[in-house]
Parts: structure tokens; C-alpha cells; sequence
């Protein structure tokens, strides 16, 4: 385990666990949050014994609570500015590592919270789940992706919808309009999450790997664009031992040993 001043990076059974360590502030996020993630997230990227890695907050009340208004309140626009390239460099950092990432949200997950969740690969919320994006309210837009990853994924409509009102969305609501993947009692949100893990982790790592670049990639660029970059991923991964190995254990009929390369 790596202990950082505001976070703690767990690694077991190929499972890496962030959590997000400010319970007092609801895991606010602020500069030294944001700077700590982005060494931990290069720990991570860097670490072939972490196979899927899981973000979360501590506590049960707040996944994280936004950025950390009292540390913004008196930033000039040009602090404004940095602070948010600092965001959006941080979690475009985490949307494209290497390893396949799930949120596992408990309780509030609003602003920068939802904008970290929204950077990782897949949701899974407890009931307490609370979603929100309440920065108009605050005088600011969203400022850490939120314009941008938010109606990707749910919708220009509906991310219009939350981000002009500041609403909050319940975990049952942001299971239906897609921001959540699955929805799971409160006590059972790691274990279950950890389940969802060790499903990915029977596949081929570099498989996963390919497939969430090709993803990611692709939906910067048009469908043909889209489909040139999927066949160029798809033959690289033939000059590897785990597509051979997969393959093969198809055809011999027993379960893929699979070893990163
Ligand atoms: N920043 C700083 N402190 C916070 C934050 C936050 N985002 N959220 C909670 N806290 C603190 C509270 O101030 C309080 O501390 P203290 O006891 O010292 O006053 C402590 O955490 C506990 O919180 P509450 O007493 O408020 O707990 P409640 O249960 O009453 O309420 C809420 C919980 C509803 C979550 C409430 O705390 C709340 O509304 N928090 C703020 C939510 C918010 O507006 N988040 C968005 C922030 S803006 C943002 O994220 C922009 C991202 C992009 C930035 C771009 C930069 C340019």
C-alpha cells in the first residue's frame, strides 16, 4: 500500500484501490488531491501486478464533494484557469490508463466528484448515491470535464438538463439515464465492484487494453476513422502470446492462462 497525504493506493490480487482520503472535507478535491493523484495514477500505469484499478472516497457519505470551494474561492482568472487545466490533465490521465477503471461511488459524487467518476472506464454506485454537476450555482461551469464527458455519456439533452439546474440525480435515476453501470447496497458497493474486477481480470489484459483504446480513440474520430484504428489494434494483438494462448485454450478446451504479453 502506498499512503499518500490525501490518498491511499491499495493493491491486492491484481486489484489496485484508490481512495480518496479527506473524510473531514467530504474528499474534496484541491491542488495537493489532484497533484498526489497524478503520481499515483503513474504508479498505477506503471504496475503490471494491477490488473483493474477501482477509485473511491472514504467514508460512506461522499465519494468526493466537489472541488474544494474554499481553497477556489479566492482564485484570481488566471489561477481559475490552471486549477482547471491541473483537473482536466489529471483525469484525462485517468481515462486513458492503461488499466480498465471502475468508480465505485458512495454518496455524493458532485462537480469535480462527478467529473472523477465520469473519467473512469465504469460506474458502479451504492444506494446513497448522489449525482450532480451544482457549479452553476457557484458562479463557475463545470470545470473539470463535466461539459464535456457528461453528455457523452448520457446525453446533450440531460447534461444540459443537469448542469443548467444543479440538480442532484439519485442512484436509481443515474442507473437509468446511464451514468451509473449498476446499483448495489451500501455495504456491499467494494465487494461488488471487486466482483466486476475479477470479471474483467479473466480476460486478456492486453485485450482489455486494446479494446478501451479503441474506444476511447475512436470516439474522438469519425466511424470510418473509427474502424481503421479498430483493425489496426485488432491484428497487433495477433503478434501476441495471449491472443495465442486464448485461442488455443478455446480450441483444447480449458480456461486462457493469459500473461500481459
Ligand atoms: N469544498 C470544500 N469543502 C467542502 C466541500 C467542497 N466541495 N464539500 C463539503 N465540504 C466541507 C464542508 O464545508 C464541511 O466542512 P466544515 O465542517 O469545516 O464546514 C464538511 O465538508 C462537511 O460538509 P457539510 O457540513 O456541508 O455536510 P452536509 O451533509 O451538510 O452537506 C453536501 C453535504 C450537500 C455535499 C454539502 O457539503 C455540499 O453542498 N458541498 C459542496 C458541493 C458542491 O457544490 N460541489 C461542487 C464544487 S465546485 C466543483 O467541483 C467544480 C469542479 C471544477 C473546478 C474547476 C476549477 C476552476
Amino acid at each position: 500500500m502506498t499512503t499518500y497525504n490525501t490518498l491511499t493506493l491499495e493493491k491486492n490480487e491484481g486489484i489496485g484501490i484508490l481512495t480518496i482520503n479527506r473524510p473531514k472535507m467530504l474528499n474534496a478535491l484541491n491542488q495537493e488531491v489532484l497533484e498526489e493523484l497524478s503520481f499515483a495514477l503513474d504508479e498505477v500505469e506503471t504496475d503490471f501486478s494491477i490488473r483493474v484499478l477501482i477509485v473511491t472516497g472514504s467514508g460512506t457519505k461522499a465519494f468526493v464533494a466537489g472541488a474544494d470551494i474554499k481553497e477556489m474561492k479566492e482564485k484570481n482568472a488566471v489561477e481559475g484557469r490552471i486549477f482547471s487545466s491541473l483537473g482536466n490533465a489529471v483525469f484525462s490521465k485517468l481515462e486513458q490508463l492503461r488499466q480498465p477503471t471502475i468508480a465505485a461511488v458512495n454518496g455524493f459524487a458532485l462537480g469535480g466528484g462527478c467529473e472523477l467518476a465520469l473519467a473512469c472506464d465504469i460506474r458502479i454506485g451504492a444506494e446513497n448515491a448522489k449525482f450532480g454537476q451544482p457549479e452553476v450555482g457557484l458562479g463557475i461551469v463545470p470545470g473539470f470535464g463535466g461539459t464535456q464527458r457528461l453528455p457523452r455519456l448520457v446525453g446533450i439533452g440531460k447534461a444540459k438538463e443537469l448542469i443548467y439546474t444543479g440538480a442532484n440525480v439519485a442512484a436509481e435515476e443515474a442507473y437509468r439515464i446511464g451514468l451509473l453501470n449498476k446499483v448495489v447496497a451500501v455495504e456491499a458497493l467494494l465487494e461488488e465492484t471487486k466482483t466486476m474486477a475479477k470479471k474483467i481480470m479473466r480476460n486478456s489484459p492486453l485485450g482489455t487494453e486494446g479494446s478501451k483504446k479503441a474506444i476511447n480513440q475512436g470516439m474522438q474520430m469519425g466511424l470510418q476513422q473509427g474502424l481503421v484504428l479498430e483493425s489496426e489494434i485488432f491484428g497487433a494483438l495477433f503478434a501476441t502470446e495471449d491472443q495465442k494462448e486464448g485461442m488455443a485454450a478455446f480450441v483444447e478446451k480449458r480456461k486462457a492462462q493469459f500473461e500481459n504479453k
